[in-house]
């Protein structure tokens, strides 16, 4: 493609109910919107940090002044490149992976468009739809945890991931599976444990979960891999997860039986195949992680999650479950348990300009 420029927006989308993890409660999404203005058209990639550093160490304006600094000025150095080649260019740049995800998103977007060509296609999608897992916030106690499931069960989602954290563990764990016998079910600590923990995560294992996804912090490899001897629950790694290389590391060291593959988190779609290859040739199952993603990255989580090796459902649900109203004219919803993989020219929706610009908050266009 030949960039001309690109447009940045932060949006603020209120939720529908407040998301509770262990870092902390959420009511408004705030996010960044990356439109690649392209000789022969547009793109469009969203930045998925949260507004403060509290999931990883990248936050909404942290990788706004990223991208405007550093990333997007290398980019458009460049006369011509092929959207294989912007990780390329903006690897001298350490970190900030969610913002080169998003920017990298709407190169491959706006080169994908102007083929005519999908972006499953593009990743190798074997799927046209995939199984809707739906990531369930802490709730005021497990009699209001259990009603929330109840509903997500009733809409049809077919498995269910409950957040956890040191005191609101075992008892909730306990009242779903108790309420609702034996559904596909696996817990998120978000970091919130250390080895300490281990009797209480250990008394997870009589409710026969998927998973336990990233009980002990970020940079804890060897921890986990410990953890990991001492529980039947399988160990799933998100935020441990920065690259390839980590996903190599930790398989190594059997940090991880399971990875939740996150686009944003890794640098990209990209390398979150390389992801999905690795582990698909080392009997490793993945599934999809979510970021509250609007229209444009749901559509392409779908796209990524019809990989072969997505064997478990991923936290692909529709957009309803966190939005009122979303930026995208055909927003993904929930049929018979499943999302749609997108079949149109690129990410395959279109934006719904009015919305975008009513939750936008901030605004910047960049050209060369
Ligand atoms: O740990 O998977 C996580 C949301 C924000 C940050 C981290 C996580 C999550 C979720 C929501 O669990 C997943 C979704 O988008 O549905
Ligand atoms: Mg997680």
């Amino acid at each position: 493609v030949t960039l001309e420029g690109f447009e940045l927006r932060v949006l603020q989308i209120p939720l529908v109910s407040p998301f509770t993890t262990s870092f902390g409660t959420e009511t408004v999404r705030e996010v960044i919107i990356v439109r690649a203005l392209a000789a022969g058209g547009e793109g469009w990639g969203e930045i998925v940090t949260g507004a403060a550093p509290l999931y990883s160490s990248e936050y909404t304006q942290g990788a706004w002044d990223a991208a405007l600094r550093w990333l997007i000025p290398a980019l458009l150095d460049r006369h011509t490149l092929a959207p294989e080649e912007v990780a390329g260019v903006l690897g001298p740049f350490i970190g900030h992976r969610m913002a080169k995800a998003g920017i990298e998103l709407a190169v491959l977007d706006a080169a994908l468009r102007s083929e005519g060509r999908a972006f499953g296609e593009y990743l190798g999608a074997v799927r046209d739809r995939v199984p809707s897992g739906v990531s369930v916030g802490i709730q005021r106690d497990p009699v209001a945890l259990v009603e929330v499931v109840r509903g997500y069960l009733d809409e049809g989602y077919v498995r269910i991931k409950i957040k956890i954290k040191p005191g609101r563990d075992v008892a909730e764990t306990a009242a779903v599976r108790d309420a609702f016998g034996p559904i596909p079910l696996q817990v998120d600590a978000n970091s919130a444990y250390t080895l300490a923990d281990v009797d209480t995560l250990a008394e997870l294992d009589r409710f026969d979960l998927l998973l336990i996804e990233q009980p002990l912090q970020e940079d804890d490899l060897v921890d986990h891999a410990t953890l990991a001897r001492h529980l039947r629950t399988p160990v799933c790694l998100d935020e441990s997860i920065v690259s390839e290389k980590a996903a190599v590391d930790a398989l190594a060291l059997g940090a991880a039986s399971v990875i939740n593959i996150k686009a944003g988190r890794v640098g990209g779609y990209l390398e979150a195949v390389r992801i999905h290859d690795l582990c698909l040739d080392a009997g490793i199952p993945v599934w999809c992680g979510g970021m509250l993603e609007t229209g444009i990255g749901r559509a392409a989580n779908a796209a990524l999650a019809a990989l072969p090796g997505f064997t478990l459902p991923g936290d692909v649900s529709a957009s309803n479950r966190f939005y009122a109203r979303d930026i995208v004219t055909e927003p993904a919803v929930l049929e018979d348990g499943h999302v749609r993989v997108p079949t149109g020219a690129g990410l395959g929706v279109e934006i719904d300009p009015v919305a975008l610009e009513d939750f936008t908050v901030l605004r910047e266009v960049v050209r060369r």
